[in-house]
């Protein structure tokens, strides 16, 4: 019975890979690219888009995860941004994004006018990491009222991620938290994970995160 779950799992890990390849290629050869939040619920995926969004400009187009309610694509959409929101709750709850989603996202957003993709995942640092979305990059947000122990007990989240965003560092002066002991903790579980700092709220680091995006890395 077991060896049957196990097998099942890895044709559905496989298929949603081969999906997710397909969707990378293709935003690849229109330049677009395409960027996979992650983070625990909080930890400011939307408010980071939002931000974005006011420096990068309005050629992003985002796909928005959660269980319920459409409220971070509406916040979005007040920015005159296209977003197109999955909600799981109906179909069971799922705590991540599958690539044949993200791909019916696409088909109904259109990529004309779209220079960026964005896909703000279901908030968790377990389910996201297991499913390839077909992204160029991803990106996992930490804050920093989350804890320096992360990555270590999350490690594949970040171990699949290419950046790590430690985010609200305007709560460090409040904060017994360590920026030394978070980036060891990182390189232990992901040595070539890059890691930026950054609030949303202050300003701070965001230049260096909208620069990332500029250089498209990996297009
Ligand atoms: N202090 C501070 N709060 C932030 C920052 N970024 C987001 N927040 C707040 O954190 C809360 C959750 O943010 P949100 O973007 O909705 O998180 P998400 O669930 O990951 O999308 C909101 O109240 C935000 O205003 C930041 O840089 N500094
Ligand atoms: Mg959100």
């Amino acid at each position: 019975m077991e060896t049957k779950k196990v097998t099942v799992m890895q044709k559905l890990l496989k298929a949603n890979d081969a999906v997710a390849g397909q969707i990378r290629r293709e935003l690849k050869d229109k330049n677009v690219f395409f960027v996979n939040l992650m983070s625990s619920p909080g930890s400011g995926k939307t408010t980071l888009v939002e931000e974005t969004v006011k420096r990068l400009g309005k050629r992003i187009k985002v796909i928005e995860g959660d269980i319920q309610t459409t409220l971070d694509a509406e916040r979005l959409q007040k920015l005159g941004i296209q977003a197109f929101q999955i909600n799981t709750g109906p179909f069971g709850g799922d705590c991540h994004l599958e690539s044949a989603w993200v791909r019916t996202a696409i088909e109904e957003l259109g990529t004309d006018g779209m220079d960026y993709l964005f896909v703000e995942n279901i908030g968790n640092l377990v389910c996201p990491a297991e499913f390839d979305v077909g992204a160029h990059m991803n990106v996992l947000l930490l804050s920093v009222t989350e804890g320096e122990d992360k990555p270590l007990k999350y490690p594949l989240a970040f171990q699949v991620s290419q950046l790590c965003l430690v985010t609200k560092t305007d709560f460090l002066p409040l904060k017994n938290f360590s920026l030394p002991r978070l980036r060891e903790n990182i390189k232990k579980v992901n040595p070539a994970c890059a890691v930026v700092e950054i609030s949303a709220h202050s300003g701070a680091g965001m230049e260096s995160w909208v620069e990332i995006l500029r250089n498209k890395p990996n297009l």
